[in-house]
């Protein structure tokens, strides 16, 4: 086992009985490990800002967890093989979709992440800007490497929304849905962005960057004037700041999960999950295409993950790719 696994077994036993003392001989029974290892582990785990308390005949037990993300704390909460085991944690960078597009390009495998405390270029769709204050959200890019043709893109925005709308669910117990294609909102304001990007050749996906933004901790004072009416944090609905390590190992299950999922049967249960999940469904909506704006009520996806308008005029328009506003 490496020592990042172990930190994260070792993390593990720690959170699985809270506030409990574990001897260091358990801890060395249990990882089979000397008891001069268990000692460096704890160590290394003090150096990333956890606080352990060292009592003779009892053993150690956690005190408290570093506000800053961890790589052993986002293995201990992920179930994940694949994605997320090769991880980069960065303080500061300017956006992590160019950290993984870098690393793509000199072969990293599929799964690598790239997580940072804080972007000072973090973008959006079409140039816009997004807002990525330091230790307050969850801003990371995931690198997929899918043997699929290009027009299946837009389908991995779809399943990258639906595994990042149940982790938050589940990690922050908030209702939160989508709205097609690529935002997660809470009662309307907007929580995440997803931004995918793919490199391609001969009309085949070379790789695929899944750009993932979550405003996590951000108090209401802390939300920019501008951004105010739409946006909102998770710690905001629901009144408590959330683990951003272990939500990120959340994400990295669930992605993992669809992903199989999605690689072996197809899109279909994927498209299911994205209905059930989506706030945009069966309201009267204005979407903004590149060929203009058009009204009408979005009733579904079709089986290439656009979103099917049915006009005022009772004909259905198919949307591949702009905004969608919910009227009303
Ligand atoms: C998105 O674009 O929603 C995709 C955002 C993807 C961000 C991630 S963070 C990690 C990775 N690295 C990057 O550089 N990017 C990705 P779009 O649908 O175009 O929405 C952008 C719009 O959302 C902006 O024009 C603002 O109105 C709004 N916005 C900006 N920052 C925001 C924030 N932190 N939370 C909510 N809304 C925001």
């Amino acid at each position: 086992m490496s020592d990042r696994n172990m930190e994260a077994s070792l993390l593990y036993m720690f959170k699985e009985r809270p506030g409990d003392y574990i001897s260091g001989e358990e801890i060395s029974r249990q990882l089979a490990i000397s008891r001069t290892a268990v000692w460096k582990h704890i160590n290394k785990l003090r150096e990333a800002g956890y606080e352990f308390e060292a009592v003779s005949r009892k053993g150690y037990r956690l005190r408290s967890q570093p506000s800053r993300m961890n790589a052993a704390a986002i293995m201990a909460a992920s179930k994940a093989s694949v994605l997320g085991r090769s991880l980069k944690l960065l303080t500061v960078t300017e956006s992590t979709q160019e950290d993984v597009r870098q690393l793509a390009e000199q072969g990293a495998p599929e799964g690598t992440l790239v997580i940072a405390e804080e972007q000072t270029k973090g973008r959006g769709r079409m140039g816009r800007r997004w807002y990525s204050p330091a230790g307050k959200g969850l801003w990371m890019s995931l690198l997929l490497r899918p043997q699929l043709p290009l027009t299946s893109a837009p389908q991995l925005t779809l399943l990258t929304a639906v595994a990042v709308c149940r982790a938050i669910r589940l990690a922050a117990s908030v209702n939160a849905g989508i709205k097609w294609p690529n935002d997660i909102l809470i009662d309307g304001r907007k929580v995440c962005g997803i931004l995918l990007e793919s490199a391609c050749e001969d009309e085949r996906i070379r790789y695929c960057i899944a750009g993932i933004g979550i405003d996590v901790n951000l108090s209401e004072p802390e939300v920019p004037e501008e951004l105010r009416r739409i946006m909102t944090s998770l710690m905001i609905e629901s009144g408590q700041p959330v683990d951003r390590s272990v939500l990120a190992g959340a994400i990295m299950t669930e992605m993992e999960q669809l992903y199989t999922l999605y690689v072996q049967d197809g899109f279909a249960s994927i498209a299911n999950l994205w209905e059930a999940l989506s706030v945009s469904l069966h309201q009267p909506v204005t979407a903004s295409t590149p060929s203009g704006e058009l009204k009408g009520t979005a009733t579904g996806l079709d089986p290439s993950g656009a979103l099917v308008i049915r006009l005022q005029n009772g004909q259905t328009h198919k949307i591949f790719s702009g905004d969608v506003a919910i009227d009303g």
